[in-house]
């Protein structure tokens, strides 16, 4: 059921580019224990402390772990859930 899903989602919302790109993206830890992904293109999404989804402003600023300052680039939501679904049927 989940390749079925899988292969469906692959069909309708990947081109051959967004999948190579978005294969690896980076997560940096932040100070409140949320994470910022990073996609190579540096488009920014986030998740909360379980690595759940969550919005933010496309353009709010956030401090790190390490303390320095970092701001959003977009709010790739859709983008990221995508991602985790396609993680998750591989494993
Ligand atoms: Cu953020």
């Amino acid at each position: 059921m989940n390749k079925i899903i899988f292969a469906a989602l692959l069909g309708g919302v990947f081109t051959s580019a967004a999948f190579a790109v978005d294969f690896n993206p980076q997560q940096v830890e932040l100070k409140d224990g949320t994470g910022l992904v990073v996609f190579e293109d540096g488009k920014t999404a986030m998740v909360d402390q379980y690595g759940h989804t969550m919005k933010m402003d496309q353009s709010a600023v956030m401090e790190t772990k390490a303390g320095t300052q970092i701001a959003m680039n977009g709010n790739e939501v859709q983008r990221l859930q995508q991602f985790q679904k396609q993680t998750r049927a591989h494993k």
